[in-house]
């Protein structure tokens, strides 16, 4: 079984994460994390701390001669900020001298975090509840997309809409209507949308974008937007109806819930199917050579909380940063009167970092799946037992229906 654990806060030494389960042979570069470690930091919108912080994961466990050795593995990724932090963060001195938090931001998770953990300063609550936290879960998410690439698992996205600016053509209809391109690969949307400063896929929608961004900036406002994940290539059988654990879609929407800021979650047509027809909501079960496809993709990629064969396409809402520089009213702690919530250093947009941190999650769920289906403790094995599986499928259905 894959898991992984994180640690680590924002302003302290380092993030780290230990991944367990891998099975061992699997090529893993250290610039192939940190490629994916640079696409989080990207984006217009995004706030200083990425000026300062160039993240790169070192390996300290696990890998030896870039290949897994089927042992935990673990990986560090220092926070440069850390020398302007090393006194408020301290873990040894007692921080007498440190000024306390006492102003909570509304929609962060400062109030929440100091009632439950009986905290006397918000500060305790910022660190480890701060979005700092997914580079760690990029770095995890990427050796999860280097074992999908050995089953041809291709894993993109791009952002949808931010401040309710939408495209005038939505990709998104192209990938319900199973209107793709010959050979499309999830990883083809990234490689469009990688080039936008907002990761969007047409140049016309991102001015609109970066306009209302320079909009929101100049109020000291922030914005949230949609985005699309989607992985191709991902075989028949992953998850199943057995049990409400067990499905994968379900498995999805925990992950892709789980970014900071993220509070939606649609697989497929999602919300849509819910005002259309039977007949306009389900896709139709075609022979295609040697194989069962369906015309169309609204399931996106799953029924029954098993996967179908056909693109996986998830949809996520990111609310807006929580930090306002015109900050909406709070209450300070240390007077319980009404003020301005806290100003802190933050972005003013974060949805393209979002959908890439979306791709790492998402690669996360789909190879947990496929190592809970054909297990193995080398990748040799795993591949073994998928294509045994995966070559005989259609035979299988057909030795057991046609008469
Ligand atoms: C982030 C680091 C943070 C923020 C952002 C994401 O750095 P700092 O708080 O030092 O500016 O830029 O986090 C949030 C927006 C948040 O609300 O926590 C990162 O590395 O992605």
């Amino acid at each position: 079984m894959l898991r992984f654990l994180t640690a680590g806060e924002s302003h302290g030494k380092a993030l780290t994460a230990i991944v367990e389960g891998f099975p061992a042979n699997l090529i893993i570069k250290p610039e192939y994390l940190n490629f994916h470690l640079k696409r989080r930091q990207a984006g217009y919108g995004r706030g200083l701390r990425m000026q300062i912080e160039t993240d790169t994961a070192e390996i300290l466990s696990g890998i030896r001669f870039q290949k897994t050795l089927g042992s935990p593995i673990s990986l560090l990724i220092k926070n440069k900020d850390w020398e302007n932090w090393a006194e408020k963060m301290s873990p040894e001195h007692k921080g007498n001298k440190i000024e306390k938090i006492t102003v909570p931001r509304p929609g962060h998770a400062d109030l929440v975090g100091i009632s439950k953990y009986n905290f006397d300063d918000i500060r305790n609550s910022i660190e480890r509840s701060s979005a700092r936290e997914t580079a760690a879960r990029v770095a995890t998410g990427t050796i999860a997309r280097r074992l999908l690439e050995e089953f041809d698992v291709s894993i993109g996205s791009f952002v949808e809409s931010i401040g309710g600016i939408y495209p005038k053509e939505n990709f998104s209809n192209n990938l319900f209507d199973n209107n793709l391109p010959k050979n499309f690969k999830g990883w083809d949307l990234s490689e469009k949308s990688d080039k936008s400063d907002v990761r969007v896929l047409d140049k016309e929608h991102e001015e609109k974008i970066i306009s209302k961004i320079k909009q929101a900036k100049k109020k000291g406002d922030t914005l949230g937007g949609t985005f699309y994940a989607v992985a191709t290539g991902v075989p028949v059988g992953l998850g199943s109806f057995v049990h409400y654990d067990t499905k994968l879609d379900a498995d999805i929407a925990q992950a892709i819930m789980s970014i900071n800021a993220v509070k939606a979650v649609a697989i497929g047509s999602g919300f849509e199917t819910a005002e259309k027809f039977g007949s306009e909501s389900h896709d139709e079960i075609i022979l295609d050579k040697e194989s069962l496809v369906r015309r169309t993709n609204r399931a996106g990629g799953i029924e029954g909380g098993i996967s179908t064969g056909m693109p996986v396409i998830v949809r996520g809402a990111m609310k807006p940063i929580a930090t306002l520089m015109s900050p909406i009213e709070s209450v300070d702690l240390k007077t319980m009167k009404a003020v301005d919530a806290r100003r802190e250093r933050s972005d003013f947009v974060a949805v393209p970092a979002c959908a890439v941190i979306a791709e790492s999650m998402l690669a996360w769920s789909i190879a947990k799946y496929i190592m809970l289906k054909f297990g193995g403790d080398s990748i040799e094995e795993t591949l073994e037992n998928f294509r045994n599986y995966n070559g005989k499928l259609f035979k299988r259905i057909k030795k057991n229906f046609i008469a």
